[in-house]
């Protein structure tokens, strides 16, 4: 019996936009062509041990990392939706050196451009770890009509207009947050729908969980080295020590600490001082959605949604979770300027 009091994602979408009178419908129908792609990139990823796309392509991306056949067919999926549906004019992709322009009438007068990494922590795929889509939402800043060019995508995170992700693990949710707030939907097999099932998110304001690689701890600043410390200490102003959790698949590890509250940390090192996450289609999105929620992100000395891009693929150093572990975080970092 389908329980008739649960929305769908394509009916909270167009619940949303009623809310705007002035409302083109057009970022609603871009939400419900990612809930589509996310469908078919499910079916695959849930097949994943059945069948032969698991592996490598034998391609390397632009990021230099073994392509999976899944990374690829995750990004054709969002990418063909996206550039067949109305309100999209181009694209930007972990999997793909530059961004796509749609050159066709329809794509050319949408409003919006979309960036993803449409799979994230795929090197999870084979050992079958909970792996995810991370998508992000801009107005082009270019005239409708013309193509998109790359001033189109090299905006600040702060003029997103939506962002979110995609878990496909223990079960597939869809998160994603409008300046409206932060709603969660879990695909019900049964009908092939997302339906809300995670209302008006709120991350809690502080939290007991750390996330982090502690492979890296000696390549990390002493300021990072005390903040770990201080997770593991017992120490009764903050409740610690912390329980540590890292699963190598962001998404799933920020989706946790938005729910029970956290921290999730990739600092740069001494070898690689901007860290490995990915400003424009990783953190910018996840950014967007932990403030909406409530929580905070930052690149260690600036709000990540501040800062300007540069480059389609630069990179960020990433801190982002519970309002209060981010600020006692911040209280280590302040540290090394006094
Ligand atoms: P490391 C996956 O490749 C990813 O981009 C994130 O999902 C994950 O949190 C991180 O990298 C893991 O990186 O260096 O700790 O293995």
């Amino acid at each position: 019996m389908v329980n008739r009091k649960v929305l769908t994602l394509d009916e909270f979408t167009i619940r949303e936009m009623r809310a705007f009178p002035k409302a083109t419908g057009e970022l609603a129908g871009l939400l419900r062509d990612i809930g589509l792609a996310a469908k078919r990139v499910n079916v695959e990823v849930n097949k994943a041990g059945l069948v032969d796309i698991l592996g490598e392509t034998g391609d390397v991306n632009v990021q230099g990392e073994e392509v999976k056949l899944l990374d690829v067919f995750a990004n054709d999926q969002f990418t063909r939706v996206l550039r067949h549906g109305i309100s999209c004019a181009g694209i930007a992709s972990e999997e793909l050196d530059d961004f796509v322009i749609f050159d066709n009438e329809i794509s050319r007068n949408s409003k919006y451009i979309c960036m993803y990494d449409p799979l994230d922590g795929s090197s999870n795929i084979d050992v079958n770890v909970s792996i995810g889509t991370i998508f992000s939402v801009y107005r082009r800043v270019t005239e409708t009509g013309t193509p998109v060019t790359k001033k189109d995508f090299l905006q600040a995170g702060n003029r997103q207009v939506a962002a979110g992700y995609i878990i496909y693990g223990s079960s597939t949710i869809l998160v994603y947050a409008t300046k409206r707030g932060v709603n969660g939907f879990t695909l019900d097999q049964s009908i092939g729908e997302f339906c809300l099932s995670h209302p008006n998110i709120k991350c809690p304001e502080n939290g007991k969980m750390y996330s982090v690689n502690h492979g890296n701890y000696y390549s990390f600043s002493e300021e990072i080295k005390k903040y770990i410390e201080c997770c593991q200490r017992k120490n009764k102003t903050n409740g610690g020590p912390y329980t540590q959790r890292y699963i190598g698949s962001m998404v799933s590890d920020v989706h946790r600490n938005l729910i029970r509250g956290g921290i999730f940390l990739y600092p740069g090192t001494k070898e690689k001082p901007k860290g490995k996450l990915r400003l424009l289609y990783e953190c910018n999105p996840l950014a967007y959605m932990i403030e909406a929620a409530g929580g905070k992100a930052t690149d260690g000395t600036q709000r990540i949604l501040d800062k300007v891009p540069t480059e389609l693929h630069e990179r960020t150093p990433f801190f982002i979770g519970s309002l209060k572990m981010m600020e006692e975080l911040e209280g280590y970092l302040l540290k090394v300027e006094s």
